[in-house]
């Protein structure tokens, strides 16, 4: 990171100077353990350790650079798992042991993260802080329980690489879902960047800057030329073949980097059923919005014969919506309809949780409060509290506590935040991700710390996040 002493002497200053937010800060923080400080005063409590029993699935993937085709006259060069983009599904039952061995054929460095599942620490993929990065020509497995069920995906987590394609989803299924439903179709949603993803450079507010807001605090979206559903561009569309009276269950996931996409099916209303994976009262829609990292299951009743665009715009971008279409048996040809307007988009409080989550009750044992905004100075940096990991201080916990986290957004931008290795609670949902509005947007989580490690809390925009937009959550005793 670029101005590392400069950096910690500005915090320091920060604190003795700006009284008002990181005292308020600091009063907030019920229980606040000695040396907030990444010091070696808490003593780290062991992780759980990883599962020792034979795996029921064993799967192998190979990191490298290949082309990819999105469209028939469109080929670049991209990173990927198995030659494929996105990564192979990797499917499994609930509560079955998977193994997957890495191996990196890339040139540099690597690692994989299973985003939402509640994994043991040391295979939670994040380089330096569960585990040393996989080196360019080695291999490392990662084994873990799947559960719970849900829609999830897998990703490198390290640098940009997410956005250069090292993703693919990862579907849990239920042994006995809430909803009913014939079949189902999953459904990545991705921006598309040819070539190598870059940081803005210095100052980042130069041209090509956009986000709501702009000047000082906006941001710059990457140079992206599309938008893909599946890996394929809208001029390539998917076809999700349906049988007039089916019920389709479509597992939505936004792997993209940098995007908040708005979601609707053409001539169909859309049941919410799963918010990360995590199973919901169904609730009817016409529209959702997600962010980075986020999942949505929808099902969706073919009761309206036709050709049918599935459209996912950019709300952040000018990109052309990346699109797939849904097309009855008894449709014949014809470009698909596009869908209306929005008018009932889904709201995190319509969200109702079918399981409340354990150890979350009445007041927490300890509260963060959390400012996020856009660094001072000139570098392009994102910071929580002021300060950009990895030069950041770790936020501090024991284990069995029930932890919240205050966040206020004190940017223009929306940063969907991520926290590893835990579900939490967020209004009357659970997830694993979630969306703080900007303009000091406040959203607040509450969550059991019932899984002891090291675990990044991070914004899943992959800029902001590399920027510095991350902090470690650390168990103490
Ligand atoms: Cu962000």
């Amino acid at each position: 990171m670029p101005h590392r002493s400069q950096h910690l002497l500005s915090r320091r200053n920060l604190l003795q100077l700006t009284g008002a937010t990181s005292l308020g800060a600091l009063a907030g923080c019920t229980g606040q353990l000695p040396g907030s400080d990444d010091g070696a005063r808490g003593r780290e409590v062991s992780p759980r350790a990883t599962v020792t029993a034979e795996p029921d699935t064993s799967v192998s993937l190979t990191a490298a650079s290949g082309s990819i085709r999105p469209s028939p006259d469109t080929s670049t060069t991209n990173w990927m798992y198995e030659g494929q983009f996105p990564g192979p599904e990797l499917r499994v039952q609930e509560g079955d042991v998977l193994s997957v061995e890495l191996t990196n054929d890339l040139q540099e460095e690597t690692t994989i993260h299973w985003h939402g599942v509640p994994v043991a620490n040391p295979v939670d993929g994040v380089p330096n802080v569960t585990q040393d990065p996989v080196a360019s020509g080695d291999t490392f497995t990662y084994t873990f329980r799947a559960e719970p069920a849900g829609t999830y995906f897998y990703h490198s987590h390290v640098g940009l690489q997410l956005d250069r394609g090292l993703l693919g989803p990862l579907i849990v299924e239920e042994r006995d879902p809430h909803v009913e439903y014939d079949h189902e179709y999953v459904v990545v949603v991705d921006d598309y960047l040819p070539g190598e993803p870059e940081l803005p450079s210095d100052g980042g507010m130069g041209g090509g800057g956009m986000g709501g807001g702009g000047g000082m605090m906006g941001d710059i979206r990457p140079p992206y030329e599309g938008l893909l559903i599946n890996g394929r561009l809208p001029e390539n569309p998917q076809t999700f073949d349906v049988t007039e009276g089916e019920r389709i269950r479509f597992r939505f996931v936004n792997a993209g980097s940098a995007t908040v996409f708005g979601v609707r099916i053409a001539g169909h209303e859309m049941t919410v059923t799963h918010a990360d994976g995590r199973p919901v009262e169904p609730v009817d829609v016409d529209s959702f919005v997600f962010g980075a990292g986020e999942r949505y299951d929808v099902v969706v009743e073919a009761t309206n014969p036709g050709t049918w665009a599935v459209q996912a715009d950019a709300l952040d971008g000018n990109e052309p919506p990346a699109s797939a279409v849904v097309e009855y048996e008894s449709a014949g040809e014809g470009s698909p309809q596009r869908p209306s307007p929005a008018s009932n988009q889904l709201r995190y409080r319509d969200l109702r949780a079918i399981s409340s989550l354990d150890g979350v009750n009445g007041d927490p044992d300890r509260t963060f409060d959390l400012t996020l905004s856009r660094g001072r100075g000139q570098s392009y940096t994102w910071t929580i509290d002021g300060q950009a990991y990895p030069d950041a201080d770790s936020l501090q916990i024991r284990p069995g506590e029930h932890v919240r986290i205050r966040m206020t957004n004190q940017s223009p931008v929306v940063h969907p935040m991520h926290l590893h290795g835990h579900f939490f609670q967020v209004g009357n949902a659970i997830k694993d991700t979630v969306i703080v509005p900007g303009h000091r947007g406040q959203v607040t989580i509450d969550f059991h710390a019932d899984n002891p490690g090291r675990w990044l809390f991070h914004c899943h925009n992959l800029y902001h996040l590399d920027a510095g937009m991350a902090r470690v959550v650390r168990y103490v005793e």
